[in-house]
């Protein structure tokens, strides 16, 4: 048992005894209580009864507290200061003095030094002189482990790392066994990167060295985790070190990346692949308590922290899955940072944002930070004015363990309080590992160039684990010649390794999923990516009647009641469907089947166009309902949640999220499609290519709202061009429904198929309410990818073919309707991605006559789908039929920010569609102050509003 779990008051007679048969025969207690008093009198412990050197669980004593005001503060400015003057730097640039650490800030004097201190707050043994109090003060603060903690405003918290750090000044306990095998894992680290350097020298691989204790640090975290209940871990990190920690963290072979340098493998059939120092790995770790665990690595792009909210989402998700729901103390993410990019990454700020939040939070993410002090040629003073790159960290009020990464001891201590912490507090934690980077910033790099000063430092530097071997040697914890069988163990592991693979034969990567755990049932895309999506009446109908009422007693806002009833009558077929209530009906009918749903988005709940109303609020009280949750007792789970104002690390988590279990339906809605933007790395890195890259697959939707209804050129667009240019080897779908129905058979398609494929949803706004669809529709109907213009029975006539997608042909459909045009029809193409060219040919097949073929767009031409649709249309077309454009003119801004001149434009795009002389234009609302043709206007009229 741990020591410390038991140490308080209650249990001080059973301490005494135990440490009174350990002073007669230290060989009548167990192992880790040898350990623990060996480390009580090391570290200076002399008291007759031990027990009585800690302060009972959970308070200081009152009369400590009160006790000696100069002494009191001193003891508090250490713990507030300490870590400033610390002994952080393995280069040795430390602070030495700290002016509010000087005596004569408590009022007290060198004369005062000899003096017998009667009473403090430290806790611990403590007997001694003013000198002998600072000495301890230094120790335990300003040694090789200084710490961030005074600012966290939980007193529990506080006094737990009090009590865990004071009394064994802030040492490990480390038995002689447990010391060897730490030094076997800096050996192991040190030959790791040592034999590549030897055998694949040039080759990139982001090397360790001078950041070696990065190893055994996470080794603890790991090893003590499993102690402490953790049954998977869930790593992100980018290049520094990464081989390394896949080697000897996630224990990946070494043969199997020696195959990677070798090129010994060969990328899986379907994808891309990518470096090796990018790739994931997982597997079943045995620990030394006999409790496996489970540890990953995710595959990461090159971007840094981009990893952050997607391992978090991972982990969220596994919790769920495990049933990990009121602790989440069994999985656990660890999340390995670079200096530079802790400080400078917005996503890192928002993804520490997410931390404690309804729905994202994972019960703490370990931080590490490998603080090398510099990142790529660029020193910490040119990249922040912060004393530390985790200063961004506290916002969130959590532990800030500073430690030297030349002391591996201190690094394992601090790992294995932050494991302890985490588990017993349910909060992020951090650790700063500050080490050199002996190399330049990769293989290939010369670090003298920028920085010539610190690399000749660093050159003259004896490595860590050397400095460890000494110590030990010193110590007379080792010999010299089990230091040399060590090194040489190593190194002849690495060498059989690398034979093995270099004699092997090349292999394909086998990539995850592996269709095992949650993946189950699943396969990759074949060529059919249709489903029955079609709901009874019947289903509907109790989707409809659950999802409308509310509980006795419950009092919905007067105006709701009118959409409820309303929606009712939708299900019942007894009025039109508008999307809110086809969503309502998509969404219930999946939770009737078993698919739990997330749905997420900044003000999701309401919805930004008031169109949703997923949440009611109770008109008196404020209480929250959901009725979507409660239709039926044997349905699934849902959550509608109202996220944080981020859209990058929000996208990020529930990326992850929907990655780690395909059974859910995740989707995530933008305020307005053009904040999209925000978000734009982790649909380059994870969304469009994770499954070339990686072969993960996602089922993520994303709805964004978009359209060009003189809103201005923030809100017009959802950087529709952009989804198309990212479309390749059916990456992802792009669609863009017209109707109602058409959005209730895509998210249920989505859940539908047994395989996953992210969905970007182009969604409307102006007329959420306007298109509507019939019951028939749902209960009947499929999800169209091309819907054929319904008013020709006789296609013969037409001499003009206009395809489109979205809103804009409704405002066509009504003109050519006004004007009696008979020769025109308009085809919708509803899922441009993948491309539908097996339905648009044999649309176009039915058109005989057709002379003209029309794309008709609402943005720009440089934006929407027309660069999309050109080439691919230009290439389908009858050879009597030419291809023309109908849409705006090239345009920087996306739209105008007059509604007047957007208005205008649309007519004069519908005009020569339908090849009518344009309309006049209106005149304007103040007739004597003309506006200007692209006038910027910061705020358009449109519906939402910022
Ligand atoms: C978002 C992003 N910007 C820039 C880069 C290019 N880059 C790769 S590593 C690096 C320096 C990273 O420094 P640090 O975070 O301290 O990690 P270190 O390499 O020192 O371990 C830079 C600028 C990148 N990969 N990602
Ligand atoms: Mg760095």
């Amino acid at each position: 048992m741990d020591p410390f779990d038991i140490i308080s008051r209650g249990n001080a007679d059973y301490i005494d005894r135990l440490y009174q048969l350990y002073q007669s025969d230290s060989r009548s207690v167990d192992a880790y209580w040898q350990a623990f008093f060996a480390g009580f009198e090391a570290a200076g412990g002399r008291a007759e009864s031990l027990s009585g050197a800690f302060a009972p669980e959970g308070q200081l004593d009152p009369s400590q507290a009160r006790a000696g005001v100069e002494t009191k503060n001193l003891v508090h400015s250490y713990r507030e200061l300490g870590h400033f003057i610390a002994d952080l730097d393995p280069l040795g640039h430390n602070r030495p003095t700290h002016s509010l650490l000087d005596l004569s800030q408590f009022g007290l004097t060198p004369a005062d030094m000899d003096k017998r201190v009667t009473q403090c707050d430290f806790q611990g043994p403590f007997d001694g002189t003013l000198r002998d109090l600072i000495e301890k003060l230094r120790i335990t603060y300003c040694r090789t482990l200084g710490v961030e903690f005074v600012n966290i405003s939980d007193k529990a918290q506080r006094e737990w790392l009090i009590r865990r750090m004071e009394p064994i000044l802030n040492r490990p306990v480390l038995s002689k066994a447990e010391r060897h095998a730490l030094l076997y894992e800096v050996v192991a680290a040190q030959a790791f990167e040592d034999f590549l350097q030897v055998r694949q020298k040039g080759q990139k691989r982001f090397g360790l060295e001078g950041g070696e204790s990065l190893i055994p640090l996470l080794n603890a975290l790991v090893e003590d985790g499993a102690a402490l209940g953790v049954e998977e871990v869930v790593m992100g990190m980018a290049h520094r070190g990464r081989l390394n920690v896949l080697a000897h963290v996630v224990n990946k072979p070494y043969e199997v990346i020696f195959r990677e340098f070798e090129g010994k493998v060969f990328d899986h059939q379907d994808g891309d692949g990518d470096v090796k120092y990018h790739l994931g790995y997982a597997q079943d770790r045995p620990t030394k308590n006999k409790n496996k665990i489970h540890i990953a690595l995710s595959y990461n792009p090159s971007h840094l922290e981009l990893v952050d909210p997607v391992v978090v989402g991972i982990v969220r998700a596994k919790q769920n899955y495990r049933g990990d729901h009121a602790t989440r103390t069994r999985v656990v993410p660890i999340l390995i940072h670079g200096d530079a990019a802790f400080c400078g990454q917005g996503i890192v700020h928002e993804t520490l944002g997410l931390s404690e939040l309804p729905y994202y939070r994972t019960g703490g993410t370990i931080h590490v930070i490998v603080n090398n002090q510099i990142g790529f040629t660029t020193l910490p003073r040119q990249g922040r004015f912060t004393p530390y790159p985790t200063d961004v960290a506290k916002m969130i009020q959590a532990p800030i363990f500073h430690v030297n990464g030349d002391d591996p001891e201190a690094c394992v201590h601090a790992a294995k309080l932050a494991i302890a912490f985490r588990q017993e507090f349910h909060c992020d934690v951090f650790i700063d590992v500050w080490c050199y980077r002996k190399n330049g910033h990769n293989e290939q790099d010369e670090p003298s160039f920028t920085q010539p000063v610190m690399a000749r430092e660093i050159a003259g530097k004896t490595s860590v684990r050397d400095l460890y071997a000494n110590q030990l040697l010193a110590e007379e914890v080792v010999s010299n010649d089990a230091i040399e069988a060590m090194k040489t163990e190593s190194w002849l592991r690495l060498d059989e390794a690398l034979t093995h693979a270099r004699e092997s034969q090349p292999t394909a990567v086998s990539l995850p999923p592996s269709f095992g755990g949650v993946w189950k049932g699943f396969s990759r895309a074949g060529a059919d990516w249709s489903a029955v999506t079609k709901v009874s009446p019947e289903i509907l109908r109790e989707v409809g009647k659950g999802a409308t009422q509310v509980p006795e007693g419950f009092t919905v806002h007067p105006k709701l009641k009118t959409l409820l009833d309303r929606r009712l009558e939708m299900s019942l077929g007894k009025a039109p469907i508008d999307w809110g209530g086809a969503e309502m009906l998509a969404l219930g009918s999946l939770l009737l089947e078993g698919t739990p749903v997330r749905f997420v988005g900044q003000d999701a709940q309401r919805g930004t166009f008031t169109h949703r109303h997923a949440a009611l609020r109770d008109y008196n009280t404020g209480d929250k309902y959901v009725p979507l949750a409660n239709i039926s007792q044997h349905q699934a789970p849902i959550i509608v949640v109202n996220t944080m104002l981020s859209e990058l690390a929000v996208l990020g988590f529930e990326y992850g999220f929907s990655s780690a279990d395909p059974r859910n339906l995740v989707v995530w809605e933008a305020q307005f499609g053009d904040f999209v933007n925000m978000a734009q790395p982790i649909i380059d890195q994870f969304i469009v290519a994770a499954e070339s890259k990686w072969g993960k697959m996602s089922g993520l939707v994303m709805l964004l709202p978009h359209g060009y209804e003189g809103s201005g050129p923030e809100h017009s667009y959802a950087y529709l061009d952009r989804f198309l240019a990212l479309c390749a080897e059916d990456n992802v779908q792009v669609v863009y429904p017209s109707t109602p129905a058409q959005y209730f058979h895509a998210l249920r398609r989505q859940m539908r198929r047994n395989f996953r494929k992210p969905l970007i949803l182009m969604m409307p706004k102006a007329n959420l309410r306007d298109a509507i669809s019939s019951l028939t529709e749902l209960t009947e109907g499929s999800l169209h990818l091309v819907i054929d213009d319904p008013s020709y029975p006789s296609r013969d006539r037409v001499r003009r073919l206009l395809l489109c997608s979205g809103k804009i042909y409704f405002v066509l459909e009504a003109a050519r309707k006004k004007a009696a045009i008979d020769d025109v029809a308009i085809v919708r193409v509803e899922q441009l991605y993948p491309y539908p060219k097996a339905e648009l040919q044999a649309i176009l097949a039915k058109y005989r006559n057709v002379n003209e073929v029309g794309w008709v767009q609402e943005e720009t031409k440089n934006r929407g789908a027309w660069t999309f649709m050109s080439d691919r249309l230009e290439s389908m077309l009858p050879e009597t039929a030419v291809l023309n454009y109908f849409g705006r003119e090239e345009s920087a801004s996306p739209a105008v920010g007059s509604k007047r001149i957007n208005d205008q434009e649309e007519a004069e795009i519908i005009s020569r569609a339908l090849d009518r002389p344009a309309p006049e234009p209106p005149a304007p609302a103040v007739a004597a102050a003309p506006e200007p043709k692209l006038e910027k206007v910061a705020h358009g009229s449109g519906v939402g509003g910022d």
